[in-house]
């Protein structure tokens, strides 16, 4: 295999790794909670298959292929559904 081919499988394979993001969500109370930053993160445009779950107090969601969503994004769009946020975890 020509070292050229293998630098382009170690690309796309890389590509295809979706960045899966946790954020700490505080003061989530009922399903609107859920709702509402649902709505806010899928408005970004940048994050998809989006769950939050009240029990760990977590948004879960991947970055859409090609795209990043950076730390300011993510606290500003939970902000925006009015709430805190806490750690931010990258996978
Ligand atoms: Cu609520």
């Amino acid at each position: 295999m020509k070292i050229t081919t293998l630098f382009v499988l170690i690309f796309l394979s890389f590509q295809a790794l979706a960045a899966k993001v946790e954020v700490e969500v505080i003061g989530m109370t009922c399903g609107m909670c859920i709702e509402s930053i649902t709505k806010e993160l899928t408005a970004t445009e940048k994050a998809e298959k989006i769950t939050v779950s009240l029990e760990n107090k977590k948004a879960y969601l991947e970055e859409i292929k090609g795209k990043k969503i950076s730390d300011t994004e993510l606290r500003a769009a939970i902000k925006k559904a009015g709430y805190e946020t806490g750690k931010i975890y990258r996978k």
